[in-house]
């Protein structure tokens, strides 16, 4: 049974204003802390902002606070329900307590923050990981995948000053044999790839963007592509380490095309044909096995056409923003043949897991995200593996918001080798996870 439910404004790693919440129960007090994301598909659910310009330039989140605080909570707690058993029942509650179809009266991120609190207080009340309270939760088969992490190690877009338009640029060590090996590939690559750019753009250049990947002064993706290849074989790995992309172009899309130059302020406009051809030139040219949103939201004929045949991984984010509905449309348009699933952009993780279980009933696959806007809370590590995904991007190797994901996907392997338990890393198998 839950004794009291309460939530504080803390900041996220870009220093911002975010949703805590305390949830308490007679086995002790569980903490979540709500993401945020810059770069936000048009219908993602709504993220309560107090808009008062007096505090935090209007991005406080009191309001989303104070309806854990007076609304949430006292209801969570009136309603009886099990947290071990229960949490289904919770997130529809908190989807009835909110009434709209996307989450603006509550704020998804006061509902999110107290869904993921019950999932771990329901795991510690089951007296089981989260990441197999997730799995039961989710129906996934055993044994238990280790994803493949999709380092983003060159930050561009909205994510970084320099004037790359793609916002990021990914390194997948599917050649590791376990999680933890693929750690530390994808960390030699990235101090690799420091010593390159410094070599080449001078020590100013080796800062670092939102997801902690760097940032030089780059525009065109074939030289961030090229930046990769020259670290993935400084460090030994080539062959190894695959390389992902994720232009975001939602960002960049002005009147049915899109302006590469948008962040120069010179514009480079380029149809969506052209902008395929790009596309297709880099997969010709380098080792891409996942592109993430090369079309806008609304662009849904450009995503049909490059689905057509398309020889990798192609995912919806802003175009699913992990709904149902969005789903279900673009395999109907037959958009994309997988899902990013972001937690907060539906705001319970029951919803979450039914996008997954949908996404996964078409055959497509699932590839779990943090947000830019991060925070020390580990919790879709375990989503991870329990929802048997395959692979999940948390950033670069680097910054402790990003890492503590990576950290606890470590510790999650290491248990269940240690407890005997088959676990497999997914490697060359990410796409098709759910089913190894
Ligand atoms: C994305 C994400 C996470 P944001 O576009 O996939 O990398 O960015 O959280 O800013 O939407
Ligand atoms: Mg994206």
């Amino acid at each position: 049974m839950i004794r009291s439910i309460h939530a504080a404004q803390r900041l996220d790693s870009r220093g911002n204003p975010t949703v805590q919440v305390d949830l308490t129960t007679n086995r002790g007090t569980f903490r979540s802390i709500v993401p945020s994301g810059a770069s936000t598909g048009a219908n993602e659910a709504i993220e309560l902002r107090d808009g008062d310009n007096s505090a935090y330039g209007g991005h406080g989140v009191q309001k989303a606070v104070s309806n854990v605080e007076l609304v949430i909570g006292p209801a969570l707690v009136k309603s009886g329900f099990n947290v071990d058993t229960d949490q289904g029942k919770i997130d529809h509650l908190l989807k009835t307590l909110d009434g709209t179809k996307n989450k603006a009266k509550l704020g998804a991120n006061a509902i999110l923050g107290v869904s993921m609190a019950c999932a771990r207080a329901g795991a510690a009340h089951s007296d089981i990981p989260l990441y197999e309270f997730l799995r039961r939760e989710s129906g996934a088969q055993k044994p238990f995948v280790m994803p493949v992490p999709f380092f983003n190690v060159l930050n561009g877009g909205v994510h970084s000053g320099n004037k790359m338009a793609f916002q990021e640029t990914m390194i997948a060590p599917v050649g590791a044999s376990s999680f933890t090996e693929a750690v530390q590939m994808g960390s030699e690559v990235y101090q690799q790839l420091k010593k390159v750019i410094v070599e080449k753009f001078g020590p100013s250049a080796a800062g670092i963007g939102d997801e902690g990947g760097f940032a030089p002064p780059i525009s065109q993706p074939h030289e961030a592509l090229d930046l990769l290849v020259q670290a993935v074989s400084l460090a030994g790995y080539t062959g190894k380490i695959k390389f992902a992309i994720d232009p975001a172009s939602s960002e960049f899309f002005r009147d049915g095309n899109y302006d590469l130059g948008f962040k120069d302020k010179k514009p480079n406009v380029q149809s969506p044909n052209q902008l395929t051809d790009l596309y297709r030139s880099l997969l010709q040219d380098y080792p891409i096995v996942l592109v993430e949103d090369p079309f806008a939201e609304t662009d849904w004929d450009s995503w049909t056409k490059f689905n057509e045949g398309c020889p990798v991984e192609l995912v919806g984010d802003d175009l699913l923003v992990t709904n149902t509905r969005y789903v279900q449309e673009a395999y109907e348009k037959k958009a994309c043949n997988s899902m990013l699933l972001k937690i907060n952009q539906i705001g319970t993780i029951s919803e979450a897991i039914e996008a997954a279980n949908l996404a996964y009933s078409f055959d497509w696959s699932v590839f779990v995200s943090h947000r830019s806007g991060e925070t020390t809370d580990d919790f879709i590590a375990d989503l991870a593996v329990g929802l048997r995904t395959g692979h999940l991007k948390s950033g670069a190797p680097c910054r402790g918001e990003r890492v503590a994901k990576y950290n606890r996907l470590m510790d999650i392997e290491a248990e269940l080798l240690g407890t005997g338990e088959k676990v497999i890393y997914a490697g060359s198998q990410f796409r098709v996870a759910s089913k190894c």
